[in-house]
């Protein structure tokens, strides 16, 4: 795998949906809903990392660019790394002065890493020496913003990483230490290791807010560890929160779980904002000041407060958390950018801060001018209008909005006259004609009920594509309205059939909906065109003999190569798509020739989810196209078959890193799965 991944546009024969599949699998109810309310009324917290990484400050041998990952990206040997211990020693360091500056930027939580990749222990542990007791400071750090945290009332929650380039029996090795012998080395035993050390965090030092896990991709790391280690962590402090990193279901850097990949109580996207919210999944955009996250001195690219702002007022608006990072220096001090962009923050969350605690996602989809937040209060909605770009007549539309005003105000200055006027589908609201905030001016529009919104309805079919007939579902959220449709594509008018039952079609058609309220169109109009199709015909419907047969080669590959004209290493059955058969794990690729057995007529969705690069074929056509390098993705399309036996055809290769390989389907009303043993056939 390598993060530059490449994506080949490729003819497709038949008409193939490629969807990213994101699911979320972190939402449950109940006691989980109380378990998660802090958290989700927080909004805001402080991510720090902070080790012996800090004593190098990112440089190397005149190299730059390091950080926490300084004893890989430099390829630093463990001796040399463990001199650091020596000169740890952060005399600066003031735990009340850190949560201060935390709290007072409005942060309600601090996460921060008690161990990171490199394996040293920012705690007193006794499961290793390698910890904050053996440097001349020989204070438990922990110890000191634990108590510091009780006395301000912020959340302590730590960071853990799975992964441990010290630990003798944390496996694998980094692939350039060609000198550390994995000879003796156990990784259960380093399982039993980290519960140890997370046994010492959540016992020792009060309840712990949230457990941030890291570092789990790695190929030693698997679901069930992940399910163990979270329902360990749960057992020691039943309340306690934990990320999603804590499995090994995690679809790259979006930082959400792929489909049946459960893990933790939230996703955690690295360094970037979900396009549109995740609805009814918890997650946490983390994000660096600059281009680090340990502290480096050479970074000079810090982010604006201006920006840091918006950003946090864009992340509530779409309904996650931001974990904002400092990377604190050696000496146990913040560098003054940080300091400078926390009290910045903090200035404005002391007026706006109501606009982003306790806040829901955005009920807009679309603002021009800025974002939105919202909450429910006796009687109405506050919807918390985020003005980015003042308007320059003071004149700011609220579009397709519905609902009665009761009152309009500025978080800036109540004071300031601002007034609202109805208009037959949106609100015009008239502000003084400069902003009061040039960051970011909160506009306070109290209204009448639920947030009620031109949202057309939502359109549910398992297909777009459909053999004899399919059931389509309408919804909204919105009361008091009627949805209405036509078959034909045409708008639809308050004279077109309301939606009562699942619409059932037998033809190609392009439907199209919107919202209705006393005979008037509330609602933008949506559309889309289900298409009858003719099933692909069975090759065979005769049984055949159970298994794949298999190809097995070896080369160095940036994408698929034409397997048929190489030759392979090694061929033989195999009863899946399992890897088993490789004699590496880098520079490897397999094809695998079959039939799967479609037990009824019908439309299917098939998928790989493979690191690196894949395809399918049935029969022929290439319907799942996941090809190039990259990290454990999953790509899906769809075909109509016929009940019977289709050829199908895998090919996959991995080029460095990580390696996986899975082939999944799904059909009408029914999950995804990996496709069963029992309907391969060669
Ligand atoms: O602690 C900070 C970083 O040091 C750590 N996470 C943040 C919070 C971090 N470690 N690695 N990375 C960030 C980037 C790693 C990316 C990848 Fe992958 C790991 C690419 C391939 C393996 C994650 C898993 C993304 C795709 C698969």
């Amino acid at each position: 795998m390598k993060n530059s991944a490449k994506q080949t546009a490729a003819a497709l024969v038949f008409a193939v949906l490629a969807v990213s599949m994101l699911g979320g699998c972190f939402n449950r109810a109940g006691t989980d809903d109380q378990r998660m309310a802090w958290w989700r009324d927080a909004r805001f917290g402080m991510f720090i990392h902070w080790g012996l990484y800090a004593v190098p400050a990112g440089e190397w041998n005149g190299e730059t660019t390091h950080a926490e990952w300084i004893r890989t990206t430099a390829r630093i040997p463990l001796e040399t790394y463990d001199g650091f211990v020596d000169q740890f020693n952060p005399v600066d360091f003031n735990a009340d002065a850190w949560v201060k500056m935390a709290r007072d930027a409005g942060m309600k939580y601090i996460v921060i890493t008690s161990k990171h990749h490199d394996g040293f222990c920012l705690f007193d542990s006794d499961q290793t020496d390698f910890n904050i007791m053996a440097t001349p400071y020989k204070k438990d750090i922990m110890k000191a913003l634990a108590r510091a945290c009780r006395k301000y009332r912020v959340k302590m929650c730590w960071y853990y990483s799975i992964m441990d380039w010290h630990h003798p029996d944390y496996l694998p090795r980094r692939d350039w230490e060609k000198d550390r012998s994995t000879e003796g080395a156990d990784f259960d035993r380093y399982v039993a290791y980290m519960k140890a050390q997370l046994k010492e965090l959540i016992t020792n030092y009060g309840d712990i807010g949230v457990l941030w896990f890291d570092g789990e991709w790695e190929r030693t790391w698997n679901r069930e560890y992940g399910f163990d280690l979270y329902n360990y962590v749960r057992s020691l402090q039943p309340d306690i929160i934990i990320n999603n990193r804590v499995g090994a279901g995690r679809s790259g850097m979006e930082g959400m779980d792929k489909s049946g990949g459960f893990a933790g109580d939230f996703g955690t996207p690295e360094q970037q904002i979900p396009a549109t919210g995740l609805p009814g999944v918890d997650w946490e955009t983390c994000m660096t000041m600059n281009d680090h996250w340990g502290w480096n001195k050479n970074d000079r690219n810090w982010k604006s407060s201006e920006n840091l702002i918006r950003t946090l007022a864009d992340i509530a608006s779409k309904g996650g958390n931001f974990l904002l990072n400092v990377g604190p220096k050696a000496d146990g001090t913040f560098p003054e950018e940080s300091v400078e962009r926390l009290r910045r923050i903090g200035e404005w969350m002391r007026v706006n801060g109501e606009s982003i605690y306790k806040t829901s996602a955005s009920p807009f989809r679309n603002l021009a001018w800025g974002r939105c937040t919202q909450k429910s209060v006796v009687g109405g909605t506050r919807l918390y209008l985020h003005v980015f770009d003042w308007p320059g007549d003071g004149k700011l539309v609220v579009p397709g909005i519905y609902n009665q005003v009761k009152k309009v105000y500025l978080l800036t200055d109540p004071t300031l006259e601002v007034s609202a006027e109805r208009g037959p589908d949106d609100i015009i609201l008239t502000l003084p004609s400069t902003a009061p905030d040039s960051i970011n001016t909160v506009v306070v529009l109290e209204v009448r009920g639920k947030a009620d919104i031109d949202n057309p309805p939502q359109i549910s079919a398992d297909f777009d594509v459909f053999i004899d007939k399919l059931p389509i579902i309408l919804s909204t959220d919105r009361e008091h309205v009627v949805i209405r449709y036509t078959l034909d594509g045409a708008d639809p008018t308050s004279q077109s059939p309301p939606f009562k039952d699942a619409i059932m079609i037998r033809k190609t058609r392009t439907l199209a909906t919107a919202c209705f309220r006393d005979g008037r169109m509330v609602s933008g109009v949506v559309r889309r065109e289900f298409r009858k199709v003719a099933p692909k015909p069975a090759f065979s419907k005769e049984a055949l003999k159970p298994g794949l047969v298999y190809r097995y080669f070896e080369g160095d590959w940036n994408a698929l190569p034409s397997f048929h004209r190489l030759r392979p290493v090694k061929t033989g059955t195999v009863a899946n798509f399992s890897l088993e058969n490789r004699r590496r794990n880098e520079y490897m690729g397999f094809e695998y020739n079959g039939f799967i057995r479609v037990p009824r007529d019908g439309v299917y969705g098939f998928s790989t989810d493979s690191d690196d690069g894949s395809r399918l074929y049935i029969g022929g056509y290439l319907v799942a196209d996941n090809d190039g390098l990259h990290g454990l993705r999953e790509q899906e399309g769809i075909i109509p078959l016929e009940a019977g036996y289709h050829p199908i055809r895998v090919t996959y290769f991995n080029k460095t890193g990580g390696y996986d390989l899975m082939v999944n389907f799904r059909s009408s009303g029914n999950p995804g799965v990996a496709i069963p043993d029992s309907l391969l056939f060669r």
